[in-house]
């Protein structure tokens, strides 16, 4: 089945149907510009603008953005937040929906030819004017997802009735449905950066030191860690065969609040992930009911199978 017809049949609202259809058709051109090996967009060198958060901005982060504002025009989408926009962009129009997006994460990666992707979230605004509309909870989505440029382009969609996988024909260009998404409750597989060990807290320190142990340690069991560097190819990895990420807060001055931002990174990962069984919280708090006090907001970030993220919790209380 192809997305066109998978939302056709399972999605009731028609603006949303529209959007997703509309953001996949940018993803396909934001996926073979990454591709096309002879272009401005793939130089090694940064345009020398960095994001309100002071990120290198790379071409084809630039590409990616203007790619989404330009599929948007032509949507039932009133505002536009990213992470390569200051603001909100307004659409000056009266449809009911907002979209936030990291246009394309891990783009640190681009250089090296590691995966990379889009993410996004589809909120309703809700009688809201568009500066309070950008500031709702994440349990207000009314759908999120993310593609990933890597050895198959792929998307990750929920349209809040479960998440599924889709991956790109690259023949006839359009994505297929492969199959509905539930996260393994159980895991043995963790993902953080560890070279940050003496910025972590107690409990995450607690918590990675059992891990480590193995099957002598308190948890019985010996675990692997993967750490690719890019929130949408471990999401990826965790949502298909389960496993734990894990981006806390820490003692640096940047990332006390952490380092992914809440609007458009860890609220639509944390949909998908709800929505495939799994768990995502800020260790203590769930991603989707935290406050929002600025579209670029940070957050602490720990999502994946169910039953590990219980236990990271618990190390919280334990440490
Ligand atoms: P670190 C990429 O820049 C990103 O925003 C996420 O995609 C990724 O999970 C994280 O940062 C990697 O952070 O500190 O390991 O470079």
């Amino acid at each position: 089945m192809y997305l066109t017809d998978f939302l056709s049949e399972h999605c009731a609202d028609n603006n949303i149907t529209s959007i997703i259809n509309n953001l996949s058709n940018a993803a396909i051109k934001i996926s073979n510009e990454i591709k096309n090996v002879d272009n401005k967009n793939n130089a090694q060198f940064n345009v020398g603008n960095t994001n309100i958060d002071g990120d290198l901005q790379k071409p084809l982060d630039i590409f990616a953005d203007e790619a989404l504002i330009t599929c948007l025009r032509d949507c039932p989408v009133s505002g536009y937040a990213s992470e390569e926009q200051d603001g909100f962009i307004d659409f000056n129009n009266n449809h009911e929906f907002i979209v936030l997006a990291d246009p394309l994460d891990g783009s640190s990666n681009i250089d090296v030819n590691v995966t990379i992707g889009t993410i996004f979230s589809i909120i309703p605004r809700n009688n809201l004017p568009l500066t309070e509309a950008f500031l709702q909870k994440g349990i207000q989505q009314k759908s999120s997802g993310f593609f990933v440029y890597g050895p198959q382009t792929t998307l990750f969609l929920t349209i809040g009735s479960g998440t599924y996988l889709f991956a790109l024909n690259e023949n006839d260009q359009k994505f297929l449905l492969i199959n509905k998404i539930s996260i393994p409750e159980k895991t043995s597989e963790f993902a953080i950066n560890a070279a940050y060990k003496r910025f972590w807290d107690k409990s995450t320190l607690k918590y990675i030191e059992n891990c480590q142990q193995g099957e002598n340690g308190i948890r019985g069991k010996n675990f692997g860690m993967r750490w690719v560097g890019s929130l949408v190819a471990d999401a990826s990895r965790i949502l298909i065969r389960g496993g734990i990420f894990l981006y806390p807060a820490d003692t640096r001055e940047r990332y006390r609040e952490g380092r992914l931002r809440l609007t458009y990174e860890a609220n639509p990962i944390a949909f998908l992930v709800e929505q495939a069984n799994g768990m995502a919280t800020n260790g203590s708090a769930e991603i989707l009911n935290l406050n929002v006090k600025k579209i670029h907001q940070r957050t602490a970030l720990i999502f994946g199978s169910q039953e590990e993220v219980i236990e990271f919790r618990n190390s919280l209380e334990k440490s």
